[in-house]
C-alpha cells in the first residue's frame, strides 16, 4: 500500500534511517503506519501531539551480559534484552523470548506489536518484550536454571509488579518462569506478581497455559461466525508444536474441526486421521522431543523435513503458530490455490507483507496476530488481577473472561474497520482500535 500522507512518509523514512539493520522492526512499524493513514488524516490533534513520533521509539531499552556456567564448568555468555516500549496505559507487559535468533530488532518488533495488542485486550497494560539469544534446546535443567538466574539477576533491577511484568514466549515456558520467579524473590525479598505464566502452586492462573491457543480459536470463531462460517467439519493446518500450537489444536478440535498437521523447526507431520494431541503433548511438553517422533506410533501419518512445505497441505483454515515471517508470498499463494479461505495468526507477525497482500487480494478471512493471539497476554492480565487481590479464580471463570475478551477484540476490529471504510480488513481494524486508546492516553499525559 503506497502512503500519500507527507507526515507519515517522513515518519517512516526516519524510522528506517534510525533502525537500520532491524528489518523485522521496520516491517512491523510499516504495517501499522500504512493502516493508520485514514486516522491521521482525520485527527490532526494526534499529529500535533507527536503521538506517532513518540510511539515508534521505545521508552527504554536495556541490553545486558548474561554469564552462566555450563555442565562442563565452562563459562558461557549470552546477551539479554528488555525493551520497555510504551507505558501510556499501564505497566510494561510482554513475554521473554529465548531463541538463538534473538537480537534487538526482534525484541523491538515484538515490543512494538505488544503495545497495540495489550491495548486491544481492554486491560490496563503497556507494552514491552525481552529475551536472549540463549538456546534452551539440548540444555540440561541445571544449565537452564543457571541461565535464568543470571538473566534475572540483572533484569530484576528494571522490572516490578507495577513497573514491568514479563511472561513466556518462544523458549520460555513454565520451567523458565519458575526459575526466574525464584531468583527475583530471592534477590528482592518480595513475593509479588512480577511475572505471569507462573506455576499454579505459586500464584499462576488457571487457563494461562491454554490461553493463547484457546483465545486464537475464540477470535477466529467470531470472525467465522460474522462471515457465516464455522470450524465445524473444517480441515485445519497449524504450524509449530509449542504452547500456542498445542492449545489451538485442542480448541479447534473441540469446535468440530480436524487438525491434520503440526511442525517444529525441523519439519512437519501430516496425519489425515486428525492429530492425536495426547501423543503430541507427551512428546513436546513432557519428553521435549522432536515432532518427527510422532510418526513412529502413527503409521498413517507422514513426516517431511523442512517447515515451509506445511503450507502446501490442502486446508480450509491455516493457523500459523510458530514464528515471524513463516508464511511468505509464495506459501500464501499456494494456500489460496489449494482452497484455503481463512488465515488466523497465533504467532507474532507470521505473515510477510507479500503474504498479507495475497490474503487481502483474494478475500481470505485474515485474523491479524495483534488481535488473534491477544488471549495469552489478556489472561496474563487476569493473572495480575488475581495476584493483586490474592485470590485465584476457577478455570471456568478465567476461560469465560478470556472468551468475552476475544469476542470484544473481534468486535473492536470489525467496528474500526467499518468506521474507516475498510470493512472486513481486520488488520486495519486491529491497528486502528489498538492505536486510538494508546494515542488518547499519550496525548492526555502530555509530552512524555
Ligand atoms: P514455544 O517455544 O512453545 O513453541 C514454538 C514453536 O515454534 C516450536 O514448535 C518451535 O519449533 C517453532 N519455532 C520456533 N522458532 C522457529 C523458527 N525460527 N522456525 C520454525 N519453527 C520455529 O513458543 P510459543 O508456542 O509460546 O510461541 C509460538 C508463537 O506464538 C511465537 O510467535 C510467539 O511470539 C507467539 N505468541 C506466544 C504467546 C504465548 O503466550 N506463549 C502469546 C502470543 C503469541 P522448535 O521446537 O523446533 O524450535
Ligand atoms: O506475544 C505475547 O503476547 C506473549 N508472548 C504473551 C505475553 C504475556 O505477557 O503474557
Amino acid at each position: 500500500m503506497a502512503l500519500k500522507n507527507k507526515y507519515l512518509i517522513d515518519l517512516l523514512e526516519t524510522v528506517k534511517k534510525r533502525n537500520q539493520g532491524e528489518p523485522e522492526f521496520i516491517q512491523a512499524v510499516t504495517e501499522v503506519i500504512e493502516t493508520l493513514e485514514p486516522v491521521i488524516e482525520k485527527r490532526p490533534d494526534l499529529v500535533e501531539a507527536g503521538v506517532l513520533d513518540r510511539l515508534v521509539e521505545p521508552e527504554r531499552q536495556i541490553v545486558f551480559r548474561v554469564p552462566w556456567v555450563d555442565d562442563n564448568g565452562k563459562v558461557q555468555v549470552n546477551r539479554g534484552f528488555r525493551v520497555q516500549f510504551n507505558s501510556a496505559i499501564g505497566p510494561y507487559k510482554g513475554g521473554i523470548r529465548l531463541h538463538p535468533s534473538v537480537y534487538i530488532g526482534i525484541i523491538k518488533f515484538l515490543g512494538f506489536e505488544q503495545v497495540f495488542k495489550n491495548s486491544l485486550t481492554t486491560l490496563p497494560m503497556g507494552g514491552g518484550k525481552g529475551g536472549s539469544d540463549f538456546d534452551p534446546k539440548g540444555k540440561s535443567d541445571g544449565e537452564v536454571m543457571r541461565f535464568c538466574q543470571s538473566f534475572m539477576t540483572e533484569l530484576c533491577k528494571h522490572i516490578g509488579a507495577d513497573t514491568d511484568v514479563p511472561a513466556g514466549d518462544i523458549g520460555t515456558g513454565a520451567r523458565e518462569i519458575g526459575y526466574m520467579f525464584g531468583q527475583y524473590k530471592r534477590l528482592r525479598n518480595e513475593f509479588t506478581g512480577v511475572l505471569t505464566g507462573k506455576g499454579l502452586t505459586y500464584g499462576g492462573s488457571l487457563a494461562r497455559t491454554e490461553a493463547t491457543g484457546y483465545g486464537l480459536c475464540y477470535f477466529t470463531n467470531e470472525m467465522l461466525k460474522a462471515n457465516g462460517k464455522s470450524f465445524e467439519g473444517k480441515t485445519v493446518v497449524i504450524s509449530g508444536s509449542g504452547n500456542v500450537a498445542i492449545y489451538a489444536t485442542e480448541k479447534a478440535t473441540a469446535l468440530g474441526a480436524k487438525v491434520v498437521a503440526l511442525s517444529d523447526s525441523n519439519g512437519y507431520i501430516y496425519d489425515p486421521d486428525g492429530i492425536d494431541l495426547a501423543c503430541v503433548k507427551q512428546l513436546k511438553e513432557v519428553e521435549r522431543k522432536r515432532i518427527k517422533e510422532y510418526v513412529s506410533t502413527h503409521p498413517n501419518a507422514t513426516y517431511t523435513e523442512g517447515c515451509k512445505g506445511i503450507w502446501t497441505i490442502k486446508c480450509d483454515i491455516a493457523l500459523p503458530c510458530a514464528t515471524q515471517n513463516e508464511i511468505d508470498g509464495e506459501s500464501a499463494a499456494i494456500l489460496v490455490k489449494n482452497g484455503c479461505w481463512c488465515v488466523s495468526e497465533g504467532a507474532n507477525m507470521p505473515s510477510t507483507p507479500e503474504a498479507i497482500n495475497t490474503y487481502l487480494a483474494n478475500g481470505i478471512l485474515y485474523g491479524p496476530a495483534k488481535a488473534a493471539n491477544a488471549g495469552g497476554v489478556a489472561t496474563s492480565g487476569l493473572e495480575m488481577s488475581q495476584n493483586s487481590e490474592r485470590l485465584s479464580w476457577t478455570f471456568e471463570e478465567v476461560d469465560a473472561k478470556l472468551h468475552g475478551i476475544m469476542v470484544s477484540i473481534f468486535n473492536a476490529c470489525d467496528s474500526a474497520a467499518k468506521e474507516y471504510g475498510m470493512e472486513g480488513n481486520y488488520m486495519a481494524g486491529a491497528n486502528i482500535a489498538g492505536f486510538l486508546k494508546v494515542a488518547e492516553a499519550m496525548k492526555a499525559q502530555g509530552c512524555v
